[in-house]
């Protein structure tokens, strides 16, 4: 699946990512634990370890105590091929909590209301971004392709250019450089050698919205030409071509850059833009289901909800995932098709996200309160509409439930893509159940074989959910057999490996001259 060209053991490629893709714990009594977690970045990328020389950069994910950090480091590079950021506390929530999470995903997701801006958190922002580039810089050999991960990252290109370009950075580089760099006491390096030919890709995980949301973050203090500052790029990657479109007439209508349909000129330089959908590794989702103890709980599952359709709902619980508009569609079919009581039940699985900020509150009283209203107006003695676990699931138990499931419904109001939806479709291979999806996930684009609906639109949530429950085995084989394509096909692996060929087809500054 990984390819071979542009690659092999000569090319060093960085992988820069918020988190790294380690969970370290501490117990007791002091010992470190470490343990790769599992993810779709991870499988798209571990690939790349066979087949070049592989770095991963990111944040441990809590403090670790100056005195430890040797330990940690040799752990994580001579084990993992990891190299770690240490942020303290304070400036790892603001980053993360207090600037990306408040202001970046609220833009990003069309929830401009949602932005809460304070000085102290950008300034934090900037700062863990200036950290992230010292680690990168002190790992970057000549010709290495950087390939920087999602809006927690945004000024890391920018910075990053400056850094390897040494003292060939232009005018307006230095002084967005120095706005970067206002009010932070730490010194960074910004007169280094020149590192000749390194490629810097960026790929963005979430939408990127319409140039007219865009304009919000023109209010704060946060320079959207500073946020615009990843068309410092080699190649810039979205999941669908309509982000990839709205980055561009943004690049346009607010800093009145020249673009054309593939990419953004700016400093000289032409930054690629293309579409890069991500995926799953299906393969682990099918031999999962083939374990015995999987097979057991599938059979158990079966059994409890015997005569029953179940739906299947899988999210973090983000305002972004479209809960509650699930919830009151769910309500309303039940209300409609009276007949389906007691006959369809919803599982609502909701891993707690982001507790610390406000606006994820709020919303764990909101669906509280519906699923409560909903299973005292709908419940029996023997029967709960909803089933809700405010809670992360073990894997197993995960893809037995999918396996079960005759329909997942995904509501989000704005998602970058949606893996629920192909997990769920690559454990369909028995059931070949039903998946209805929102038109504003950027999945909705590419399953052709799904029920796409508006989930502000509860009526036409409602008719889907019914239609999906009525739907004949023939047309639900015949939907399955085009979405598994599809979702076979375009694996995470796929998705990762068409990026970093992309990359390597690329020049890494004067870029309008394409081929190396
Ligand atoms: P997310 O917003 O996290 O990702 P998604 O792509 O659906 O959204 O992935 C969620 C993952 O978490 C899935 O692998 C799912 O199985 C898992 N998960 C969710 N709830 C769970 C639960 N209760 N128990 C166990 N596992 C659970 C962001 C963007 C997406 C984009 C991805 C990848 O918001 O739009 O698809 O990045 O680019």
């Amino acid at each position: 699946n990984f390819p071979d060209m542009a690659i092999g053991q000569k090319n060093h490629l960085i992988v820069v990512s918020n988190r790294l893709p380690i969970t370290i714990t501490k117990d007791a009594s002091g010992e470190y634990h470490f343990k790769m977690s599992s993810g779709g970045l991870v499988s798209a990328l571990s690939g790349f370890k066979k087949s070049m020389n592989f770095t991963w950069i990111g944040w441990p994910g809590f403090c670790i105590p100056p005195k430890d950090r040797p330990y940690v480091d040799k752990r994580l590079m001579d084990e993992y091929s990891c190299h770690a950021v240490y942020l303290d506390d304070d400036v790892a929530d603001r980053h993360y909590n207090g600037f990306s999470n408040s202001i970046l995903w609220p833009l990003f997701h069309y929830h401009p209301g949602e932005m809460n801006f304070d000085e102290e958190n950008w300034m934090a922002y900037r700062q863990a971004n200036l950290l992230f580039a010292e680690v990168v810089r002190s790992q970057i050999t000549p010709g290495a392709m950087v390939w920087v991960q999602d809006y927690h990252l945004m000024l890391l290109p920018m910075i990053l250019r400056g850094l390897v370009d040494g003292s060939a950075s232009g005018d307006w580089q230095k002084r967005e450089l120095s706005k970067i760099t206002e009010g932070i006491e730490e010194s960074f390096s910004t007169n280094t050698d020149k590192i000749p030919g390194v490629k810097i890709g960026f790929f963005l995980h979430t939408p990127f919205p319409s140039s007219e949301i865009y304009r919000r973050s023109g209010s704060f203090p946060f320079a959207v030409k500073s946020s615009l500052a990843f068309s410092f790029v080699t190649s810039l990657g979205f999941h669908t071509y309509d982000y990839a479109r709205h980055f561009l007439s943004s690049c346009t209508r607010i800093l009145g850059l020249p673009t054309m349909p593939n990419g953004v000129e700016f400093e000289g330089r032409l930054a690629h833009v293309g579409t890069f959908p991500i995926g799953i590794e299906p393969s682990s989702f099918i031999e999962n289901l083939m374990k015995d103890s999987v097979k057991s709980r599938i059979a158990q599952l079966e059994q409890r909800f015997a005569g029953v359709k179940l739906i299947v709902g899988v999210d973090r619980l983000d305002y972004i995932k479209g809960v509650p508009q699930k919830l009151h569609a769910l309500e309303l079919f039940l209300t409609q098709h009276p007949e389906w009581i007691g006959k369809v039940v919803l599982v609502q699985l909701a891993v707690p996200s982001r507790q610390d900020v406000e606006e994820y509150q709020n919303l764990r009283s909101t669906v509280n309160e519906l699923v409560g209203r909903i299973n005292g107006r709908f419940g029996t003695v023997e029967f709960m509409p909803i089933h809700f676990m405010h809670k992360s699931l073990a894997f197993d138990e995960l893809c037995a439930l999918y396996a079960v499931s005759d329909v997942c419904l995904v509501s989000s109001t704005r998602d970058g893509m949606n893996l629920v939806s192909y997990e769920y479709i690559a454990c369909q291979q028995a059931r070949q159940g039903v998946m209805i999806i929102s038109e504003f996930a950027g999945a909705a684009q590419s399953l052709n074989g799904s029920i796409v609906v508006n989930p502000w639109d509860s009526q036409q949530v409602a008719e889907a959910i019914h239609e999906a429950v009525t739907m004949d085995a023939e047309t639900r084989a015949e939907n399955h057999r085009k979405l598994f394509k599809y979702v076979n096909k375009y694996s995470a692996a796929f998705w990762g490996s068409s990026f970093i060929r992309e990359m390597g087809r690329l020049k890494p500054d004067n870029l309008d001259k394409e081929g190396q």
